[in-house]
C-alpha cells in the first residue's frame, strides 16, 4: 500500500490511516473532524500511550493542493511512529500526536486528474467562474489583511469572511472543541526549504521570537546533519513576504508556543513538482528536525 515510492491519492491516504488504527488500536484512533465541500473526510489520526502527563503536538499538511511532498511527508511521520512506537524515545512517547495529513483533499484530488498546479480549495465564489480560496488566507486572525486578496479568481482570494470555508472551520472548530492543549503546531508545506515562524501578517515579531528562531535553527542543523539539506529560519513576513490569514498565524495567536510553517524541498529546481523518489529522503531528513521540536516541547 504506502511505499513513499509514489504520491498517493486521498483515498489511499484515509485508508492507510484507517489501517493504522485498526492494527495498533492502542495507541492510535481516526477521527473526521468534518468534510471538505465536495464532501471528503478531513481525517485526524492521533498517536497517544495515553498518559494523563503528556504533552500534545499538532501537525497538519496538503493546505496547498499542489505541494504533494507535504501530505506524502506527514504520512511517512504517521507511519514512523505508529511502527515504533514502543522502541520510540521518551521525547516521542511523552506527547499526544495528532496528524491531519491532507487538510486540502478536494484541491488534491483535482491536482491528480485536472490541474497539477492547483492551490486552492474547490468552493465556487457564488455562481461565478471563480473557484477556491486560498486555505491560508482563510484563518481567522488578522484575516483580511496584507497580501490576501479580495478577488476570487485570485490564487491567494482569502474567502468571503474569515473561517467561510468548511476545511478552515473544521481545524478551528478542532481546536475551540478540545481540551488539549497543544505545544506546537507544525504545517507543512512547499517549496523552498524555510522554517518559518510567525508573524506573517505583519512584519512584526512575538514576544518568544528570539525562541522560535533558536530553535528553529537547532531544528534545521539536524535537518542537514540527517540529510544534507539547507533550511533558512526566520519570521514568515521577514523572510517571504506579509501574508495574512494563515493557519500558523492563528494557531500562534491561541497560544501554541512552537509554531512554524515549513517549506519543504526543493528549492527550486522542481518546485512543485517533486518527483517521488525524493520523498523518503526529504521525509527522513524532516523525521530527525521533528525529534528536536519534541525535546523542545518535553522541556516547555
Ligand atoms: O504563502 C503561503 O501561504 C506559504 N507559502 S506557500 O509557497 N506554501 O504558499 C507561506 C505562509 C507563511 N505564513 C504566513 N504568511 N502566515
Ligand atoms: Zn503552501
Amino acid at each position: 500500500r504506502m511505499t513513499w515510492k509514489q504520491y498517493h491519492r486521498v483515498e489511499d491516504i484515509h485508508g492507510f490511516m484507517d489501517y493504522l488504527a485498526e492494527t495498533y488500536p492502542s495507541i492510535i484512533s481516526v477521527n473526521t473532524i468534518g468534510k471538505s465541500h465536495e464532501g471528503r473526510d478531513l481525517k485526524v489520526l492521533r498517536i497517544s500511550d495515553g498518559k494523563s502527563t503528556n504533552k500534545a503536538v499538532f501537525i497538519d499538511g496538503g493546505i496547498h493542493a499542489r505541494e504533494w511532498i507535504s501530505p506524502a511527508v506527514v504520512t511517512y511521520l504517521i507511519n514512523q511512529f505508529a511502527e515504533n512506537f514502543d522502541v520510540e524515545t521518551d521525547d516521542i512517547k511523552n506527547i499526544d500526536w495528532y496528524f491531519l495529513p491532507v487538510v486540502n483533499p478536494d484541491g488534491y484530488e483535482y491536482t491528480h486528474n485536472t490541474d497539477r498546479m492547483w492551490r486552492k480549495n474547490r468552493k465556487r465564489y457564488g455562481i461565478g467562474f471563480c473557484y477556491g480560496t486560498d486555505l491560508n488566507r482563510n484563518f481567522g486572525y488578522h484575516w483580511g489583511g496584507k497580501g490576501a486578496s479580495s478577488y476570487p479568481c485570485s490564487e491567494i482570494y482569502r474567502g468571503e469572511a474569515a473561517f467561510s470555508e468548511p476545511e478552515s472551520k473544521a481545524i478551528s472548530n478542532f481546536f475551540a472543541t478540545t481540551a488539549t492543549k497543544f505545544t506546537a503546531y507544525l504545517t507543512y508545506h512547499s517549496y523552498g526549504q524555510y522554517l518559518l515562524y510567525p508573524w506573517g501578517y505583519d512584519n512584526t515579531l512575538p514576544p518568544d521570537y528570539k525562541e522560535l528562531q533558536s530553535v528553529g535553527e537547532e531544528i534545521a542543523e539536524s535537518i542537514r546533519k540527517a540529510g544534507g539539506s539547507e533550511y533558512t529560519v526566520g519570521s514568515s513576513s521577514g523572510l517571504l513576504y506579509s501574508a495574512a490569514g494563515g493557519s500558523d498565524d492563528w494557531a500562534k495567536s491561541l497560544g501554541i508556543k512552537y509554531t512554524y510553517t515549513i517549506e519543504l524541498s526543493d528549492t527550486g529546481r522542481h518546485g512543485f513538482v517533486l518527483p517521488a523518489s525524493y520523498i523518503k529522503p526529504v521525509a527522513k531528513e524532516n523525521l530527525a528536525g521533528l525529534r528536536v521540536l519534541a525535546q523542545k516541547v518535553n522541556e516547555a
